[in-house]
């Protein structure tokens, strides 16, 4: 099959938005399912994890390949809900394109923001696709203006919705001067073509125009016609459209109502008329190939990885770049979400599912062992919450490290750590939705017990000042010694720099090859902050000078003096709490909203706008996620179940002075 005629497209949008049921659209109408699961079902096709039918919402990225005119087209369903927003974000570090689905009724909700920058990030081309037109106080116009306001880019209008609401029957086509019109909501029955309606053509001519002035410079011949008054052919418009959307110079804008069957097919062709194929004449090329993905079953583990240049073939045998070691492939599958097809070979372009592979986790690099070669990593946020975890009987011990070995391999947005004093093992996530999906896996998969701590805030420590600090490690006394002397300057970095080490030592006063050993024995006391244990982050240490001892220095000695140095200086430089600060957004009928300020405030929140939406306001502050926990109650309480929200992690803020003496006196 030739590259250009492949699509490697993700669905991303807020909770909610859509995604899975335009999904299963997409697999009934492309023939790859002979039934439309629904999400309130629990039967969807791309939903097939127990926990994501049973809470309705998806958790994992599905993978899918579907057949529509001539193109095959991969396609990944993401989830919503920023807890699982890892899923995203590595989705769109290999895809080419995305839908980017909006509530016609709610419009640009904030994890549809944090998504499109990630494809921002990315630089994945989109389609976005109004939804939910037959929801009452849908406004397709209004989500339009949302879309320039907050995201800052230019729509493309393609389509003009006829009828509003439960009223909604179809759409015109602006490009082609046609009404699509879908007679009833059976997925059966085609799309009929029709004349504009009357009260609709002069707002589809104006569009029609407003499109052809958007895009006909992106061809210099046809523009030179239009200025001479020759109007442009649809597959001319077509392609300065397609080589606009490529660019991000524009958004083409589609819309529709999924779960009415109205608006699929025609968003079908547009993926395949307007988003990039994979980049093409790498397919001669040596291995280049990503692995983003790891999935683990009873068989061992599946690793999904784009292929970027090059082939791959089961019995091949490979170099994973990032670990230096061959890995042999045994088997090779085409994904349909939780079924697989075997392959014979997957060349650029593709994405699939490898078999055999033991030492390979998200992020790394598969190549041809004769051409190394490391392509761009996936960026993983940093987890807020902690929660303590214990295993209930000795077997429970043994397998629960197998089992978060195996969960964390899957899941690189959790991490696990070690409490020496407790003896506790601590998992942290971005948030309580995740930790508690985590928790019900490990039961109901690995059949591991465990009792469970109450989610905790992951607090950092960090330092207010600058300081110099000397320490000496000399033990000298009787058989083989111990000597390392450093002076160490230890100063504050802006917040969010993490950690930086350097080195001003001149003239061997440290050996060289000690000084690596003095940056591992700061990283490892930042582990462990000298007010309450947690990650110091957010300074910088330089190495200034310091002494060696010919037959007693050595790496151990360097490290272990480098540690005590960094903690006495930690203590020194007026050290701080910081705890993590969330972004939450608030949707309230009119009649609530002061409540729901007063409760914001009395979090400690501080209220960063209110917005007129519909019949409510919608409510944006930043409040510390410690006066977060069990909000979803409290607001349900004050808004007799009307009131909804939404919060990610925006950023580290000092923690006041009653709540560090708070956590510090608890550790
Ligand atoms: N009225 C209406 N409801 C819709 C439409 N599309 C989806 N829904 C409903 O919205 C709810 C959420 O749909 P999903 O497809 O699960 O949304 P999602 O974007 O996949 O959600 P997450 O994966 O959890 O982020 C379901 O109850 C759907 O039936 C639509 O066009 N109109
Ligand atoms: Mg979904």
């Amino acid at each position: 099959m030739r590259t250009n005629q492949l699509r490697n497209i993700g669905i991303i949008a807020h909770v909610d938005a859509g995604k899975t049921t335009t999904t299963e659209r997409i697999l009934y109408y492309t023939g790859g399912s002979h039934r439309i699961g629904e999400v309130h079902n629990g039967n969807t096709q791309m939903d097939f994890d127990p926990q994501e039918r049973k809470r309705g919402i998806t958790i994992n990225s599905a993978a899918t390949t579907v057949y529509w005119k001539d193109a095959r087209i991969n396609i990944i369903d993401t989830p919503g809900h920023i807890d699982f927003n890892i899923e995203v974000n590595r989705s769109l570090r290999v895809l080419d394109g995305a839908v980017v689905l909006f509530d016609g009724v709610a419009g640009v909700e904030p994890q549809t923001e944090t998504n499109w920058r990630l494809a921002d990030k990315y630089n994945v081309p989109r389609l976005a696709f109004i939804n939910k037109l037959d929801r009452i106080g849908a406004d397709f116009y209004r989500v339009v203006d949302m879309i320039i306001d907050r995201l800052g880019v230019t729509p493309l209008v393609l389509q003009l919705p006829i009828g509003r609401e439960s009223e909604f029957t179809g759409v015109v086509d602006v490009l082609r001067q046609e009404a699509l019109v879908w007679t009833t909501d059976s997925a059966d029955v085609p799309y009929e073509l029709r004349s504009i309606p009357p009260e609709l053509l002069e707002q589809a001519r104006a569009y029609r125009t407003r499109l052809i002035e958007a895009v006909i410079d992106q061809d210099e011949a046809a523009l030179a016609a239009y200025l001479d008054g020759v109007e442009p052919s649809d597959d001319v418009l077509r392609a300065c459209i397609r080589k606009a959307t490529a660019t991000g110079r524009f958004v083409p804008v589609l819309t529709g109502s999924a779960f009415k069957n109205k608006g699929v097919e025609p968003l079908l062709d547009a993926v395949v008329d307007y988003l990039p194929e994979p980049s093409q004449d790498a397919a001669d090329a040596p291995l280049a190939a990503l692995a983003f993905k790891i999935v683990s079953n009873d068989h061992g583990a599946l690793t999904f990885v784009r292929v970027y240049s090059g082939r791959l073939s089961p019995g091949d045998a490979v170099l994973n770049a990032n670990t230096g070691k061959k890995e042999r492939i045994s088997r090779l599958y085409e994904m349909h979400a939780d079924k697989r097809e075997e392959r014979a070979s997957a060349e650029a372009g593709d994405i699939v599912a490898l078999v055999g592979l033991k030492d390979t986790t998200t992020g790394h690099t598969l190549c041809d062992p004769a051409h190394p070669v490391t392509l761009e990593q996936i960026s993983v946020p940093e987890p807020v919450i902690d929660i303590a975890i214990e295993a209930k009987t000795q077997a429970d011990q043994q397998n629960l490290a197998k089992a978060l070995h195996a969960m964390l391999r899957e899941d690189p947005s959790l991490r696990v750590a070690h409490d020496a004093d407790s003896g506790q093992t601590i998992l942290s996530g971005m948030g309580e939705l995740q930790l508690e999906v985590t928790l019900e896996k490990l039961r109901s998969e690995h059949a591991v017990d465990v009792m469970v701590g109450k989610p905790q805030v992951a607090y950092r420590e960090t330092i207010g000042a600058a300081v110099e600090v000397r320490h000496v490690l000399k033990k000298q006394t009787g058989g083989p010694g111990q000597f390392a002397d450093v002076l160490l300057r230890v100063e504050p970095l802006e917040r969010g720099a993490g950690m930086q080490f350097a080195s001003e030592v001149v003239g061997g006063a440290i050996p060289r090859e000690f000084i690596p050993a003095v940056e591992t024995g700061v990283r490892n006391a930042a582990k462990s902050g000298v007010l309450a244990g947690f990650q110091v982050v957010d300074f910088k240490v330089t190495l200034v000078d310091g002494s060696y001892h010919d037959r007693d220095s050595s790496s151990l000695a360097f490290e272990l003096v480098a540690a005590t140095a960094f903690r006495e200086a930690a203590a020194k430089a007026q050290p701080a709490l910081l705890e993590p600060v969330m972004a939450v957004e608030v949707t309230t009928p009119a009649n609530h909203v002061g409540d729901c300020i007063g409760d914001l405030n009395r979090r400690r929140g501080l209220i960063r706008s209110q917005d007129q939406r519909n019949n409510g306001a919608v409510i944006e502050a930043h409040v510390p996620l410690k006066e977060m926990f069990g909000y979803i109650g409290n607001l349900r309480a004050l808004s007799s179940g009307r009131a909804q929200y939404s919060m990610q992690f925006d950023h580290y803020a000092v923690a006041p002075a009653n709540v560090a003496a708070e956590v510090v006196k608890a550790a």
